[in-house]
């Protein structure tokens, strides 16, 4: 990237599109199918392009559309120049491309090189002999004694080495055991993988999301406890991969980075280290005890973090900002309610996603306010993660009557029932029978609702999103946090020259008085947003919030 071409903002911010961005992201086996067979397919997506034009996001993240067994639903990649036969052709595909530019939507698309599939052609060569030419694209080791190299565990349950009798040896793998991890110390496996990359690239796609992008560097020695990711080598690889691919073109990179602090992230993206634009942490996912868990998330710490990540990467890195995704419960369950208040807590909830520093993403149904599946057996659940999960504290001795409401807490099943459009049967999703069970609140629960509805969830987000793209102050602004004590509500400003925004947000089914600081009164200020009637100005120095309320303020000097 050239930078003396970079428009500058505030007190030297560098301006880019995907900053100013807000991204959707699609979940093609869920969204809509087109054919009837019960799977969201490519076609689908291209009949709700409409849709997401309307909504206002400007990005498109699709999670992966390659050919793949689809043991872990397409994250396992058997052809990585090539389109799942369920989800369509690579002439679908390019027309939705095109459909979408027509559109001015930009297209990302999920890169999963950590890993391949174990059907992927260069596996099948791998495992054929100790000297076969593709053997170091994977990671091979002897056991020990008949167990395996070491006790590392694979993020979906059991060993991360799985036994192959042709050879004798093991292969790594740190998600499912069709899912083997590929060796980037091979200079020809980064060879291949830049390849592909400007292969799609040159098609006309705007950037990548990068799966589990911080595992690729593996450790020296592999005498440890656990697995842990060596960052020098993927801060290698990753500057490789710019210098020879990303920095030739005008495009957006996001890295999935589980385990991140704001200071490792920052090297993963500040701008003087030419790898990777933004990434996601975990930190926000792995608060409060965990997955499996039964514990609810606790505001002072989402707060703690949040305001530690806006503070931390200002004007060094970029933080991206999301509550759930493919792989997570449903925002509005996790830290909203669900019931009584899911209109009002999931509009809260929108209103701190977009009104902090970082590009917004929102996974589908995530701006109607769909919710948890409410699965009654442990059969109903189709996820590698959870499955394995549930065999392994089976085998612990563990009852399905105590799993199942754990599973229905943490599965990310309940990201993945597809997409709600109507009331009628399965929800407009599929004419014939969903790949997964539907949620069965989509009577109630549906786009169809809320685009008829002037104070629904998707109006709400649609009005967040337009205002974003209005004030840079939203997008660019300097974080400042107030009420830092507080239990029950989130309170910070935004600034930029000389706008100022305000923001109130109650966590809480409460009705909460607060008594403002003299910084914070303002008679100037004008309510830009809410998700209630607004009744309180600024100008005295009482305010009371209602539950779930969220309020944004902006006041110009
Ligand atoms: O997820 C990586 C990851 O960190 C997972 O362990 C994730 O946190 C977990 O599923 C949450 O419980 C990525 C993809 O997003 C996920 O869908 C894939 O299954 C995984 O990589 C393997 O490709
Ligand atoms: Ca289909």
């Amino acid at each position: 990237m050239d930078l003396r071409n970079i428009t500058k903002i505030g007190d030297g911010m560098a301006k880019n599109w995907w900053k100013e961005s807000v991204i959707y992201q699609i979940y093609p086996r869920s969204f809509m199918d087109s054919n009837g067979d019960g799977i969201g397919d490519i076609n689908g997506i291209i009949s709700k392009l409409d849709y997401l034009k309307d909504l206002g996001v400007n990005v498109v993240w699709l999670c992966p559309v390659y050919k793949s067994p689809n043991d872990d639903n397409g994250y396992d990649i058997s052809d990585y120049r090539d389109i799942m036969d369920e989800f369509g052709t690579l002439k679908d595909w390019e027309r939705l491309v095109k459909e979408m530019h027509k559109r001015g939507l930009k297209l990302i698309m999920d890169l999963v090189v950590n890993h391949s599939s174990d059907e992927h052609k260069w596996f099948i060569e791998s495992k054929k002999s100790k000297d076969n030419p593709y053997r170091d694209y994977y990671i091979w080791r002897d056991g020990k004694e008949g167990n395996p190299p070491n006790n590392w565990q694979s993020c979906f349950s059991f060993s991360a080495w799985q036994y192959d009798e042709t050879t004798g040896q093991y292969y790594l793998h740190l998600f499912s055991k069709k899912q083997p991890d590929l060796n980037w110390a091979n200079p020809k496996v980064r060879g291949e993988v830049f390849d592909l990359m400007k292969f799609w690239l040159d098609k006309g796609v705007d950037g990548f999301r990068m799966d589990v992008i911080n595992a690729i560097g593996k450790p020296d020695s592999f005498d440890t406890e656990w697995f842990t990711p060596d960052d020098q080598k993927t801060h290698r690889y990753l500057q490789e991969m710019n210098q020879k691919v990303l920095s030739h073109y005008d495009i957006m990179t996001v890295g999935e980075t589980g385990g991140v602090t704001p200071e490792t992230a920052s090297l993963f993206t500040a701008d003087d280290r030419n790898e990777l634009n933004m990434v996601f942490h975990f930190e926000l996912m792995d608060a409060d005890g965990g997955k499996w868990t039964p514990n609810r998330f606790k505001l002072m710490s989402l707060k703690e973090i949040l305001s530690k990540w806006q503070t931390q990467l200002d004007h060094k890195a970029w933080n991206s900002l999301y509550l759930n995704n493919h792989d997570q419960p449903r925002m509005v369950s996790r830290f909203g309610d669900d019931e009584k208040y899911r209109v009002q807590s999931a509009q809260m909830l929108a209103t701190m996603l977009h009104t902090m520093q970082g590009t917004p993403y929102i996974y589908q149904g995530e701006e109607i306010g769909m919710t948890n599946v409410p699965f009654t057996s442990l059969n109903d659940f189709k996820d590698i993660e959870t499955l394995n999960w549930v065999k392994e504290s089976l085998a612990k001795g563990k009852t399905a009557e105590e799993l199942l409401p754990i599973a229905n807490l943490w599965s990310r099943d309940n990201a993945r029932t597809p997409m709600q459009w109507n009331d009628t049967e399965n929800a407009g999703f599929t004419t014939g029978i969903p790949w997964i069970q539907m949620n069965p609140n989509y009577q109630k629960i549906n786009v169809r609702n809320d685009l008829e509805k002037s104070d629904s969830i998707f109006h709400y987000y649609q009005k967040l999103i337009q205002l974003r793209h209005q004030y840079d102050v939203i997008v660019y602004g300097d974080f400042h946090e107030y009420f830092n004590d507080n239990e029950q509500i989130y309170c910070y400003t935004r600034t930029l020259e000389h706008q100022r925004l305000i923001v109130f947000l109650n966590f809480t089914a409460d009705v909460v008085d607060l008594t403002l600081p003299k910084e914070l009164s303002s008679k100037k200020a004008v309510a830009l947003i809410s998700n209630y009637d607004e009744k309180n100005d600024l100008k005295s120095a009482q305010i009371s919030l209602q539950p779930y309320e969220a309020v944004v303020y902006l006041e110009e000097q």
